[in-house]
Formats: structure tokens, C-alpha cells, sequence
């Protein structure tokens, strides 16, 4: 009985499994989600991809015990039913399984608590910093400044619906209540620090694919780190409710190579606004071309 009872619990994970590969070429967006996503963005981050093999690992074990769980009522269910056990046991007390109940779940949290509280220490424990950016919560939008940079604070305003519709006519990628005006924007593969702050109610500063998040307080700082670890634009959202238009204040970071960023800096330091565009537009019109490449190559 019970042999038969982990067949059918190891094919029942196997099917979720099964199912959940099915949904994988809709995951594909990167930076953000995309429609009918059913998990969450692919990691862009060292930080996002622990997170993710966290949340994996974790799930196999919730998977796992639902399904004992509802075999074993099931069984008790069938096989102690009124017909088939008309007299019913009278035991009240048995050690081993007393123990066991107790002993099984405390290795299940000990093995849970392991690799949770490594990647604690990991996103806590912040390296060296390549570049340190402030980011400041206001109702309702978010300002950076590069303060090592000499890039005064400059502030990010979502686009409208229009724009947005406009931009991906013209084959860009502006994804609606994300895109914005002045993006964040950062080297590649370098260790960023996140300095965030708020000018009047709690906000927080989040970016999914680099598993930051953050709470923006006001008369405080507060601190993320990440190092993207892929080129692209990464959007996030205001995560904490903060009033009216709490739903309309998105992040958004580009992630360049190292000479575009020197190149974006200067143009940002200078205040020339049609430079600042230009560098962008050729950095994504690379990033286009090389991704090209890579999908004729690979095909
Ligand atoms: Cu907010």
C-alpha cells in the first residue's frame, strides 16, 4: 500500500513539475513580467537567482507534504470508513509516532532554515561598492542621484499610456505602467549600492529580476545591493501602499557595458538631454543587433 502511495505522490510532483515546464516560453520577458507569466521574472542578479533556487526548493517540500497529507486522509478515510472497521480502536497514545510527528518536522524547518538564512546573510553582507546610487520615494515618483558621479538627483515620471503605445509601434520595448522618462542607469557585472530614502510616507524601492526590495522611510536611509548580471532594462514598482497613486510609480534600471555608462554619465553630468537620449538609443540599438546575432547563431 504504501509503495503504491509513493508512486502516486511522486507522479503527482511530477506532473506540477511537468506543468510548470509547460508555462516556460511565457516566463521569457526579461526585466519584466509578461502575460500569462505563472512564476516569477527570470533572475538578472547572483542575489535573484539564490532567491529563486530558495523558492524552488521550498516549494518541492510544500508539494511534498500536501500531498502525503491528503493521501494519508484519503487512506484514513477509505480504510477506517464505518462499513470496513465497524469497531472502531480504542488507542490513544503511540511513542513512536509521537516522536516521529515531533522529530520529522523539526529537520523539515532545520533543513528549510539552512539555506534561508544564507541567503539572508548574502543579501545583507554588501561588497564592495563599484557605484552608490540614491534613490528617494516621493508621492508619487521616484528621484536618483549619482552623488560620486557629481549626477545631481534628476526624477523619474512614468509614462503615459499614449507614449507607451507609441514606443512599442515603433518596435521598442515601453511596457505600460512601467516604462519611464529618465531611467536609472548602471554598469554591467559591477556591485551597486542602493542608498534609499523618503520625502514623506513609507514607499519601497523594488526591482523583482534582482531580488531587491527595500521600504523607503522617511528621516531615514535604508540599503539594497545588486550586481546585474545581464544586460536590459529591469522595471519594479513602488511595493509598499502609499497612497493615491501608489500604483503609478514604477523603477526602471538599464543595465549598459562599462563604456556606455562612462559615455551616459557625461552626457547626464553635462545636463545635454538629447546626448543622454542618443547614448541610450545607441546602447539599446547594440543590444538589439547583438541579440540578433545570438538568435541566428543559436538557430
Ligand atoms: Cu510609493
Amino acid at each position: 500500500m504504501t509503495i503504491r502511495f509513493c508512486a502516486l505522490a511522486a507522479f503527482v510532483m511530477a506532473a506540477v513539475v511537468a506543468l510548470l515546464g509547460v508555462f516556460d516560453p511565457v516566463m521569457a520577458a526579461m526585466g519584466h513580467s509578461a502575460p500569462g507569466q505563472m512564476i516569477m521574472q527570470d533572475a538578472a542578479t547572483p542575489i535573484a537567482e539564490e532567491i529563486h533556487s530558495f523558492y524552488d526548493f521550498v516549494n518541492i517540500i510544500i508539494i511534498a507534504i500536501a500531498v502525503f497529507v491528503a493521501l494519508l486522509m484519503l487512506y484514513v478515510m477509505f480504510r477506517f470508513r464505518e462499513s470496513a472497521n465497524p469497531v472502531p480502536s480504542v488507542t490513544t497514545h503511540n511513542t513512536l509516532l509521537e516522536v516521529a510527528w515531533t522529530v520529522i518536522p523539526i529537520f523539515i524547518l532545520v533543513a528549510i532554515a539552512i539555506p534561508s538564512f544564507k541567503l539572508l546573510h548574502n543579501q545583507y553582507s554588501y561588497p564592495k561598492a563599484d557605484l552608490t546610487i540614491k534613490a528617494t520615494g516621493n508621492a508619487w515618483f521616484w528621484s536618483h542621484a549619482y552623488p560620486d558621479q557629481g549626477i545631481e538627483e534628476f526624477v523619474s515620471t512614468m509614462l503615459d499610456d499614449a507614449t507607451t503605445a507609441q514606443l512599442r509601434a515603433e518596435g521598442k520595448d515601453a511596457p505600460r505602467l512601467l516604462a519611464v522618462d529618465n531611467e536609472v542607469v548602471v554598469p554591467l557585472n559591477k556591485v551597486v549600492h542602493v542608498l534609499i530614502t523618503s520625502n514623506d510616507v513609507i514607499h519601497n524601492w523594488t526591482i523583482p529580476a534582482f531580488g531587491s526590495k527595500v521600504d523607503a522611510v522617511p528621516g531615514r536611509v535604508t540599503a539594497t545591493w545588486f550586481k546585474a548580471t545581464k544586460e536590459g532594462v529591469f522595471y519594479g514598482q513602488c511595493s509598499e501602499l502609499c497612497g493615491l497613486n501608489h500604483a503609478f510609480m514604477p523603477i526602471a534600471v538599464r543595465v549598459v557595458k562599462d563604456d556606455v555608462f562612462a559615455q551616459w554619465v557625461e552626457a547626464k553630468k553635462s545636463g545635454d538631454d538629447a546626448k543622454v537620449k542618443a547614448v541610450i538609443g545607441a546602447a539599446e540599438q547594440d543590444l538589439k543587433s547583438r541579440k540578433v546575432a545570438d538568435a541566428s547563431a543559436a538557430r
